[in-house]
């Protein structure tokens, strides 16, 4: 798959890399280090991401390359610029967002590079996909580690090293494989700290943040002798602790940490108007067949969905859905 992926990228002279929306520190992460390593060889990239580059990830694009998309302004002619459009960290056409109009619009080669369990993919004319990768990064590493002799660049080792930390849970997830952390083991060597990574991506949250955590947990719901547990969180939540909707960022890993949880779910009212569910499966119980039930989906321990329907209504017709499923699978 790599070989396929590095022909892909030598047939290529101006190379567009996307991840989904709302980019996480894998997406970034992978793209940032491909990018340094396309770059070093004298190659035309762009990283374009949608809606824009969170804070807490700006330190892994210390030299400014990523480009937050413009749709009427500066990107109006984005999709005449690649001959090869790359989606990274995804491997369906739509989680790209706004760029995905870019995206059809395009006379690019369009591939996709991606680790997550899903269908194989459609929409691309080439996807390289790899599910027991643990990270997007991970992929990454693999294309450029061998072909780079004695340490990688800073830039490339912070990128590569903060997206295997965000996909691994810093390492707690059951993709925490001895591969991945031989891979982080050569990265830390190279000098990338952990705790200032971890500090950078996760200790920044907001009074706002920490009030709004306080409120969903004081309603925090169990079900089946605490085998499900959730909190849900209203507009009306958000609006009272000044809290916005990225503050729910990690909210289902509390309800996570109870003793005896299998199934943790966070509820909330979307920006979109819709009812949002997030789903963590602590190992036996595959949330990802929950989710697609509701049009969404994810991996086996970690999903989400919406539906245009009421919050309350959505809470009980997923609650539904997980029993029955931990029916199923906890034997
Ligand atoms: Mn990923």
């Amino acid at each position: 798959m790599l070989d396929r992926f590095a022909v892909f990228l030598d047939h290529h002279t101006r190379l567009l890399l996307t991840t989904h929306e709302n980019p996480d520190g894998d997406g970034v992460g992978a793209a940032v280090a491909l990018a340094a390593h396309l770059k070093a060889q004298g190659r035309q990239v762009r990283i374009v991401v949608t809606p824009a580059l969170p804070e807490n990830l700006r330190f892994l694009d210390p030299e400014g390359w990523i480009e937050a998309y413009d749709a009427g302004g500066a990107h109006r002619d984005l999709a005449a610029w690649p001959d090869g459009w790359l989606l990274i960290d995804a491997s369906e056409p739509h989680r790209m967002g706004s760029l995905f109009a870019a995206f059809e619009a395009t006379g690019a080669m369009r591939a996709c590079l991606d680790h997550h369990l899903k269908d194989a993919p459609k929409g691309f004319d080439a996807e390289f996909t790899n599910p027991s990768a643990s990270a997007s990064a991970e992929l990454i590493y693999d294309l450029i580690r061998p072909r780079i002799g004695g340490p990688l660049p800073e830039v490339m080792a912070q990128a590569l090293y903060a997206g295997i930390v965000s996909d691994t849970g810093n390492f707690r997830h059951s993709n925490a494989t001895p591969k991945i952390h031989r891979i982080a083991a050569d990265l830390v060597g190279q000098g990338i700290h952990p705790s200032r990574t971890y500090n950078a991506l996760y200790q920044t949250a907001t009074p706002a943040k920490l009030k709004l955590f306080g409120r969903a947990l004081e309603g925090l719901q169990l079900r089946d002798d605490g085998r499900f547990a959730y909190v849900a969180v209203t507009k009306a939540d958000l609006d009272a602790c000044g809290a916005t909707h990225e503050d729910l960022d990690e909210l289902v890993e509390e309800p996570r940490k109870l003793k005896g949880v299998e199934v943790a779910a966070l509820f909330s009212e979307a920006a979109d108007g819709r009812a949002k569910v997030s789903l963590r499966s602590r190992e036996r119980v595959d949330v990802n067949v929950v989710c697609r039930k509701f049009g969404g989906g994810g991996h086996r321990l970690a999903s989400g969905a919406k539906a245009p329907l009421p919050l309350p209504d959505f809470i009980a017709q997923v609650e539904a859905a997980v029993l029955a499923q931990m029916g199923q699978d906890i034997v």
